[in-house]
């Protein structure tokens, strides 16, 4: 299939997720062609089947804002008609199902019959696209699409009450992770750097936004470092770094934390770390704990939207009530007081990982595929 996905390149989960599954369905022999603003992050590097085409949005004096949407539209039309793709796949409902939608009734109206396939990740739905000011054109967009996933049952649930004329039927697809990528043999080494004492290793990675509950991981972090010796390590940047950095001097742990900043594959940190914190208010599915569980570490989760579907509660981590940092902090300690329990959380961490294994996960997108161009095929 000749297939085109379109998606925000950074350094967000569902930018993570179309980019994964483009470069796996390339090692199928599909051909994927990525439409984006740049080059997402983690496609840096050559394959036969990958394609990369870039939006650029030109400045002009009368646009306060720019027409990106627009531009987009326009692209897909090119790409779609000169590659000859057989859909579109568009990750992230705003503005990229809207965007698909114009780029079919163009073609539509040129003789061509290109089908695309929305999938919602989260704040899309959660957040940003029940604002009225979104609401009506999302709902067109999904309504629109020629299928529509969610990342999990819980998004899916979300949906639906958020967006009361949905009329389409949502299938969840679960997010993958790519466990080939997470065996690494120098983990002690590294370790070291970070931990000189043997302290044990907690982790959190995010965009730092105020979703994520940043500071509940520090303080959770403060709890634990005074029952064990402990170092904490977070990855990423964003809105929320300088409270973050407020508070790690008010709780004077900061000589114990260290703030990498944004990492491109945070397998290899990961790695070294005994802990995942993620207390996030709200999460549709939580990809940065399934990472951190395919590296053998353990989550201390919130219990929020799609995460009880990806964390175990007392087997591959546990789960606390969103703001409950007394009983994230009891639980860390429980699962870091010795070798023997942590070793087991590990173990249970990367068999609860392998459940989402990406070779379990593409069959069900590229059946969707067939399922949707076995159905447009001579509908225009
Ligand atoms: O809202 C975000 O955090 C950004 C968004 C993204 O584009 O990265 O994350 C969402 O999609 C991820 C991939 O499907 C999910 O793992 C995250 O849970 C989800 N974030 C939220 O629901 C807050």
């Amino acid at each position: 299939m000749k297939i085109g996905i379109v998606c925000y390149p950074t350094f967000g989960g569902s930018g993570v997720v179309a980019t994964e599954l483009g470069k796996a369905l390339a090692a199928k022999g599909h051909q994927v062609h990525f439409i984006t603003y740049s080059q997402p992050v983690r496609l840096d590097f050559f394959s036969e089947n990958l394609f990369y085409h870039e939006v650029s949005v030109s400045d002009y004096p009368l646009f306060e804002y720019q027409p990106y949407e627009l531009v987009l539209s326009s692209k897909l039309v090119d790409v779609v008609k000169h590659e000859k793709l057989d859909l579109l796949h568009v990750h992230y409902a705003i503005p990229h199902a809207s965007a698909a939608y114009m780029a079919k009734q163009i073609l539509a109206s040129q003789g061509i019959n290109i089908p695309f396939i929305t999938t919602l990740h989260g704040t899309d739905i959660t957040l940003v696209g029940k604002d009225p000011s979104f609401e009506p054109v999302i709902t067109f967009a999904i309504n629109q699409s020629n299928a529509v996933t969610a990342v999990s049952e819980s998004l899916k649930k979300d949906t639906y009450i958020n967006f009361h004329n949905i009329k389409k039927d949502i299938h969840v697809i679960p997010n993958f992770i790519c466990l080939d990528e997470y065996n690494f043999t120098d983990v002690k080494c590294h370790k070291k750097i970070y931990a000189p004492n043997g302290e044990r290793v907690l982790i959190h990675v995010s965009n730092f936004r105020k979703v994520k509950r940043v500071d509940d991981v520090l303080r959770v972090f403060d709890k634990v470092r005074k029952k064990i010796p402990a170092k904490l390590i977070l990855v990423g940047d964003g809105p929320e770094r300088a409270n973050i950095e407020k508070l790690c001097r008010e709780l004077n742990t900061c000589d114990d934390i260290k703030l990498l900043g944004k990492i491109v594959n945070p397998e290899q940190v990961l790695s070294i770390a005994d802990l995942f914190l993620l207390p996030s208010e709200t999460e549709s599915f939580g990809l940065a704990a399934l990472e951190a569980m395919a590296a053998k570490v353990p989550v201390i989760s919130s219990n929020s939207g799609g995460l009880p579907e990806v964390n175990e509660d007392g087997f591959s981590g546990y789960m606390c009530n969103v703001g409950d940092i007394d009983d994230m902090a009891e639980k860390a300690i429980h699962i870091l007081k010795d070798d023997t329990t942590l070793n087991k959380f590990k173990h249970n961490a990367y068999e609860q990982a392998k459940k989402f294994d990406i070779a379990n996960i593409l069959p069900l997108y590229e059946n969707l595929y067939k399922e949707v161009l076995k159905k447009t095929k001579f509908k225009i």
